[in-house]
């Protein structure tokens, strides 16, 4: 009996069909990724079982090809699907049991650890915008200054006694540099810089070699403030003030000046707020009510003159905040030693 016009003869067709069964049982029963590729190769390489039914297509009778050639085809894509398939499942798998369990793409990621600004940087940068909304340019010097910048442009010659107040780290070799021991050098380099009228603030960190304890650290922050215009007056010191602090505690806070004397500010001032933690005295406060807060004062002539500005045409105000006790008041932090230790069982609570 000769094969159906258009049919592969039964024992070309029943070897396909065998093939098949053979196929879909080894790719089935594949339980890793190298067998499987050797699988592929075995039946879909170039040199592979259904490429070998395929040369042999032209050896056939003319009417036997084109149904043996389509059954080929089907195999061809029924494999190459079934593999692609089976791939995924083995690669899945692998995945679930590295991550010991079974893998849902729509659940959230598990929580990961993520940092924050450092309590010092937070209260900067709001004190920062407060001042550029008023006016202010954020100014910027070295850690490593000139004795010139860091006491004698500000009125305090080398053997003045204000030098003991604010113990120095001296840097050894020439140029006579110190780690400056206050941000009120930067003053002298915006007057330089910039000329008047000028308001500039500059937070940075400074240095003085002094005993450690709760309330004092080597290294700690503050905050320079600096107007220099005309007419400047104690009443727009007072009134700047005033507005740094309400910024600050998001309040009105009673003030008062005490007289205060640094060489580089005349008249000079120690600014104390009203305890915003009481109402009849507390530890922060140590039972007086009042925090000692801001010195201040208005621009010595000797500071403005020993920059080239002319006392007689220009006078101005200057403050130095004390950044590292002010943050320990905003968030009722009890050693400054904290800030900068590195500790991450305190950095993570900010
Ligand atoms: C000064 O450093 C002046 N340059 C401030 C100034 C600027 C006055 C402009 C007038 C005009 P004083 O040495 O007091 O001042 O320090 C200023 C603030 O720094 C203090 O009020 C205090 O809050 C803080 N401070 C001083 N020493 C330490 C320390 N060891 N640790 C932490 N904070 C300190």
């Amino acid at each position: 009996m000769t094969a159906p016009k258009n049919e592969a003869p039964p024992l070309e067709a029943a070897a396909l069909d065998a093939l098949r069964a053979q196929a879909v049982e080894e790719i089935g029963g594949c339980s890793d990724l190298s067998a499987l590729g050797e699988l592929q190769r075995k039946y879909l390489g170039k040199q592979g079982v259904l490429a070998g039914w395929l040369a042999r297509l032209p050896s056939l009778p003319p009417e036997q090809r084109p149904v043996l050639g389509q059954g080929v085809n089907r195999l061809k894509k029924e494999l190459t699907e079934l593999i692609a398939g089976r791939e995924s499942a083995l690669e899945r798998a692998a995945l679930e049991s590295a991550m010991g369990g079974p893998f849902d793409a729509s659940l959230p990621p598990a929580p990961q650890e993520r940092g924050s600004l450092h309590p010092l940087t937070q209260v900067t940068r709001e004190i920062e915008d407060l001042f550029v909304s008023m006016g202010y340019q954020v100014a910027d010097g070295p850690e490593i200054e000139t004795d010139w910048h860091n006491f004698e442009a500000l009125n305090i010659p080398p053997d003045h006694p204000a030098r003991d107040s604010q113990d120095t780290f001296y840097i050894r070799g020439p140029g006579r540099l110190v780690m400056r021991t206050h941000t009120s050098p930067v003053q002298v380099r915006a007057l330089e810089r910039l000329k008047p009228p000028l308001r500039a603030i500059a937070p940075g960190k400074v240095f003085r070699n002094e005993a450690t304890d709760a309330s004092h650290e080597h290294t700690f922050h503050q905050l320079e403030g600096l107007v220099v215009d005309k007419g400047v007056s104690v009443a727009h010191l007072i009134s700047s003030m005033k507005t740094l602090l309400r910024g600050i505690f998001r309040r009105e806070l009673e003030i008062r000046l005490r007289p205060g004397f640094f060489p580089f500010v005349e008249p000079g001032f120690e600014l104390d707020a009203r305890c915003p933690f009481c109402s009849t005295g507390c530890s922060v406060c140590k039972q007086s009510r009042w925090i000692e807060l801001l010195p201040c004062g208005l621009v010595h002539p000797n500071v403005l003159r020993a920059s080239g500005v002319d006392p007689d045409e220009w006078s101005g105000f200057a403050f130095g905040l004390g950044l590292s006790r002010l943050v320990m008041l905003r968030f009722g932090i009890t050693d400054v030693r904290l800030l900068l230790s590195g500790d991450l069982r305190f950095l993570e609570q900010f």
